[in-house]
């Protein structure tokens, strides 16, 4: 059973040896529990106002502090809030912690702080579902878009604009329904237009938030060629690390060797590969197949070529496997390419050993990944699993009212189903949502947020 009736209290900071750590105090009795650990025994608490002491426990002096005070509503919960900044360090933090349990607090659960700022009416649910997004993200960009959504209501405001056009739709039908002799049926033509730009907004949110979910998730580059071709070498040249191991012996990397990196705020899995040739080596066998598994798995393919060797048979039989959209062709060891060697218009020349041409990948790079977000759309929103099929079902629901209207069934019919999508609308925003639907959005979090 959710409730907000008792005081919480967890440390907010990471766990490990730190300068600072954060215990974090919310609810009813916060401040009263502060006072009685807090050696300054006649200080009155006010809002937004530090202080500076020591936690103590029946004379036992126990760590020197800041304490931070919030008053209600104006805190992160929207409680009475207090944020005790002791030394860094498990067994310390804890044993403040513990105080604060022993004077009648209770160990918070995970994100039970977000849930009592959503339950106090501070954000919205895709707010604090931002907030997690904020703490959990690997991509820039998701953060610029967290913290949009945190400050504006970006989602907030566009789904309550939708409910609003329903909801105007839906009380125009119960008019004419309640009172046929005062109020005429609203025209079915006009009806199902309205209906279809609300089915239109909620479709193109989906659609544009799935195209987006990269931003979320990644990509994966993976970087294939034929042994020696310089694989191991550009891959780590791009993570400007020594990573991999560079060797001139052919058959050198035997598996795959992934590293993350951020291309412009977009997480990219960047996959270092066996090369690929005709092998009876059983090892270098295994090692080629998750080549190919890492592949057929990656969005991008970046694909060497050895130019002091050139374009083999075998080259152009593997790439003849590669989809031409998402490859890159490399033509690495620029520095030893022959004059006499023909140059192709659509590969790449480098040369990672003098880092000629790098900058050109970086472009490619950036042009490939780019074709798969589609900012274009105007809407830079990326919806997480939950909200996703909230959309879905939605539209399911907006797309019976539309059958309805175009059938001979009465108008009442049409309303059954738009009552049900506006119910969904609110459960993605968060409102009249179940105990079952907060407790996941909950538990996702760590504790002490
Ligand atoms: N001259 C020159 N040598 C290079 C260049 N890039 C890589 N090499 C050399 O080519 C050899 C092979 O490089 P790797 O990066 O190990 O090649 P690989 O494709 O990972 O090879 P495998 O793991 O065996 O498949 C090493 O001796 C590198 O120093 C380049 O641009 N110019
Ligand atoms: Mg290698």
């Amino acid at each position: 059973m959710i409730s907000t009736d008792t005081t919480i209290a967890a440390i907010a900071t990471a766990r490990g040896q730190a300068s600072v750590a954060v215990i974090r105090i919310s609810g009813r009795d916060a401040w009263t529990i502060a006072g009685r650990i807090f050696s300054k025994k006649n200080v009155a608490f006010q809002h937004g106002r530090f202080y500076h002491g020591w936690i103590t426990d029946e004379g036992d002096i126990i760590d020197e502090v800041l304490l931070l005070t919030f008053k209600n509503p104006k805190s992160y919960t929207g409680e009475d809030v207090v944020e005790i900044h002791c030394h860094g360090g498990d067994v310390l933090s804890h044993k403040i912690l513990n105080l604060c349990v022993k004077y009648g607090a209770r160990m918070a659960m995970p994100g039970e702080f977000t849930m009592r700022a959503f339950l106090n009416n501070k954000m919205d649910l895709t707010q604090a579902e931002s907030v997690m997004d904020l703490i959990s993200s690997r991509s820039e960009r998701l953060i610029t878009q967290a913290s949009a959504n945190l400050k504006n209501r970006s989602l907030g405001q566009y789904i309550d604009e939708m409910s609003k056009g329903l909801l105007d739709l839906q009380a125009q039908i119960v008019a004419s329904i309640d009172f046929p002799d005062e109020v005429d049926e609203p025209d079915r033509q006009v009806l199902a237009e309205k209906l279809n730009e609300c089915l239109d907004g909620i479709t193109r949110l989906r659609e544009s938030a799935q195209r987006n979910r990269m931003i979320r998730e990644g990509l994966k580059v993976a970087i294939l060629g034929m042994p020696n071709s310089g694989k191991s070498s550009l891959f780590n040249a791009l993570l400007a690390r020594e990573r991999s191991i560079v060797t001139e012996h052919a058959g050198t990397t035997r598996d795959v060797v992934t590293e993350s990196l951020d291309i412009d705020g977009i997480p990219i899995t960047l996959i270092d590969t066996a090369g690929i040739r005709e092998t009876r080596h059983s090892i270098e066998m295994m090692g080629i197949q998750r080549s190919w598994q890492a592949a057929s798995e990656a969005q991008i393919v970046m694909y060497l070529i050895d130019t002091s060797v050139g374009l083999l048979r075998y080259d152009t039989q593997i790439l003849s496997k590669l989809d031409p959209q998402t490859t890159i062709v490399v033509g690495n060891k620029k520095d030893l390419l022959p004059v006499s060697q023909k140059k192709y218009a659509n590969w790449i020349y480098v040369s990672v050993k003098t880092q000629e041409g790098m900058n050109d990948i970086y472009e490619a790079l950036q042009q490939k990944i780019r074709a798969f977000s589609h900012e274009e759309t105007g809407m830079t929103i990326s919806l997480n699993q939950r909200q996703v099929k909230c959309c879905i079902e939605v539209e399911e629901r907006l797309k019976h009212a539309q059958e309805a209207i175009h059938s001979t069934l009465p108008l009442d019919l049409v309303t059954l189903p738009m009552t049900e999508a506006l119910r969904k609308l609110d459960e993605l925003m968060g409102r009249d949502t179940t105990e079952e639907v907060l407790t996941n959005v909950f538990q996702q979090f760590c504790v002490g947020k």
